[in-house]
C-alpha cells in the first residue's frame, strides 16, 4: 500500500500520445496558451443556470478530489483544468473534463 503523500507525487503529466488524443476526446476544450492546461467556456440562459451547473461541478470535483480553476460572469462559466500535483495536464484533468462535458450535455 502506497501512502497518500507518495501517491500524490506519482501522478504524471500526459505523454505525447495522450496529448495527440485530446482533440478527439475533448473537442470543446482548447489548450491554454501560457500554461499546460485545458480551457472550456460554457454559456447558459442566465445566472441561475450557470450557478446550478457550477454547483454540480463543485460536488463532482470534491468527489473526485480534483478541482477546477474557474470564473463566472453572469451566464458564462470558464473552466481551466490542470493538475497542481504534477504542474501540468494529467489524466485527472481529462477524466474531470469528460465528466463536466456530460453534466453540461444534460
Ligand atoms: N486539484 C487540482 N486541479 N490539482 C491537484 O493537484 C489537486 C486538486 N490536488 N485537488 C488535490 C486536490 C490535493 O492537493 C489534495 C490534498 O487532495
Amino acid at each position: 500500500m502506497v501512502p497518500v503523500s507518495l501517491w500524490r507525487t506519482m501522478i504524471k503529466t500526459l505523454d505525447s500520445d495522450q496529448r495527440a488524443e485530446l482533440g478527439r476526446r475533448l473537442p470543446d476544450w482548447h489548450t491554454a496558451s501560457s500554461r499546460d492546461a485545458i480551457v472550456r467556456t460554457f454559456k447558459f440562459a442566465d445566472f441561475v443556470e450557470a450557478f446550478g451547473f457550477m454547483t454540480q461541478v463543485a460536488l463532482l470535483a470534491e468527489k473526485m478530489d480534483h478541482h477546477p480553476e474557474w470564473s463566472n460572469v453572469y451566464n458564462r462559466v470558464e473552466i481551466t483544468l490542470t493538475t497542481h500535483d504534477c504542474n501540468g495536464l494529467s489524466v485527472r484533468d481529462v477524466t474531470l473534463a469528460e465528466a463536466i462535458d456530460k453534466l453540461a450535455a444534460r
